[in-house]
Order: structure tokens, then C-alpha cells, then sequence
């Protein structure tokens, strides 16, 4: 799969995205990161970006100009044009993987007070956003629809690590994990897991998953119940 970012700031993805499960994606060539600095895009001397808002207000407001040049620049004909927005469609897993399923993502961060609304009209194929709260820029945003996003990606994660009995894909919240010492401060790991007995082990995962979801995330919980 190939990402392509369209940022201001650049530089904010080197290091998460550089890092263990996904930098090593990018270094198996499962993953093509192309990240593309808007400003590199401007036909003026100053290299300016944002203008004030017509009509008014507070806040700047990016220029249709550099970001419509950054996009002519690249192949879009296969590709899905996700605006990083508040006002988007949230974000869960079930987008991440019919995201995971495309041959190339680009994603449109915006910071100020947004894009100029021409380039949604004209460009964007989705409008997204990671939660209701508000963020300074699409920039953090994006990099946690990357993660997700490339998680998923065949061969990313691992043969041995399968995202389909994790957390959220199956409807439940997981089961408590432990690893050696079996003692640690008194403390115990629960016996059964000690027991070599795979069946046994199994159900008790399956009846702390169901315990857990219905105590931390009821809505959760009720939803699997009715599948
Ligand atoms: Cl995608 N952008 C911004 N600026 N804030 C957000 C968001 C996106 N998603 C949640 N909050």
C-alpha cells in the first residue's frame, strides 16, 4: 500500500512513523510512506500558505493554490482523499479496514483554521475524524489512521499475531494477559492459565472478555449480545 501525506509539518511523522511495527512496514516495502510538504507547492516568492478568511474572523485559512498543485503532482486516479477534520465521519475499525484494502491513501492535513472549502469540494473522497474533541492539525490524527490503518496490511503484524482475536474486531474488549514470574509480589497469576489445559484456558478468556466489555463498555457489550 502506498500513504501519501500532504502536512505542513513533515517532519511530525519521521519518528512514530520511523519506529517498530510500522518503520519496519515501510523498511519490508509493505508499506510506501510518501510524505509531501504543501509548502514545496507554492508558486510565490514567500512561500506563503494560509490567507485570512472571507467574510471575516478569526484564524487563517489554507490557500486552495499549494495543495491543489501537490496534488496534480501525484498519481490520484486509484486513490481515496481523506480530509483529517472535526467534522468528519469518526473514525473505528471497521473504517481502518476498508481503508487497509485500498492501493493508495492520501491524507490532507489541515491546521488553522482548516483548507479552503474548494478543496474538499474538489478533491476529497472522505472526511474524517479520530474522536470529538478538538486537535491544533490533521497531523496527529492521521498518524494514528496510519497505525491503524497499516496494522492490517497482510504481513505487517506477523504471522504469529493476528489482529482478528484482538480487542474491538471481535465486538469484546480483551482478556488480561500475564507473563512470567507466575509469583510477582504476592501477587498471582490466575491458575488455570498455569494448567497446560488449552480448553480450559480458552473459556476462561472468553468468559473474562465478556466480564470485562459488559463492566468498562456496556454499549459494547449489548451490541454483541444482539449479533
Ligand atoms: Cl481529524 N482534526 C482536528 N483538528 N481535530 C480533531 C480531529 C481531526 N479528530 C478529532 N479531533
Amino acid at each position: 500500500m502506498k500513504i501519501s501525506v500532504l502536512t505542513l509539518f513533515p517532519h511530525m511523522f519521521a519518528g512514530p512513523m520511523g519506529e517498530s511495527i510500522i518503520g519496519r512496514a515501510v523498511d519490508n516495502n509493505l508499506l510506501e510512506l510518501n510524505l509531501m510538504n504543501i509548502r514545496d507547492y507554492t508558486k510565490n516568492k514567500h512561500k506563503k500558505v494560509d490567507d485570512y478568511p472571507y467574510g471575516g474572523g478569526a484564524g487563517m485559512v489554507m490557500q486552495a493554490d499549494p495543495i491543489f498543485n501537490a496534488l496534480e503532482s501525484i498519481d490520484t486516479k486509484n486513490s481515496r482523499i481523506i480530509y483529517m477534520t472535526p467534522k468528519g465521519k469518526v473514525f473505528n475499525q471497521d473504517l481502518a479496514i476498508e481503508f487497509s484494502k485500498e492501493e493508495h491513501l492520501v491524507f490532507l492535513c489541515g491546521h488553522y483554521e482548516g483548507v479552503d472549502q474548494r478543496v474538499i469540494d474538489h478533491w476529497v473522497t472522505d472526511e474524517v475524524s479520530i474522536g470529538d474533541y478538538v486537535l491544533t492539525g490533521g497531523e496527529l490524527p492521521a498518524m494514528v489512521m496510519i497505525d491503524s490503518i497499516a496494522r492490517m496490511i497482510p504481513g505487517v503484524l506477523g504471522q504469529k499475531v493476528s489482529y482478528m482475536d484482538e480487542s474491538i474486531y471481535s465486538g469484546l474488549l480483551e482478556y488480561p494477559h500475564y507473563t512470567r514470574p507466575s509469583e510477582y509480589r504476592g501477587m498471582l497469576v490466575p491458575e488455570v492459565l498455569l494448567s497446560g489445559n488449552h480448553k480450559k484456558i480458552e473459556q476462561w478468556r472468553m468468559d473474562k472478555s465478556l466480564e470485562i466489555t459488559r463492566e468498562k463498555r456496556p454499549d459494547l457489550y449489548k451490541k454483541y449480545k444482539k449479533l
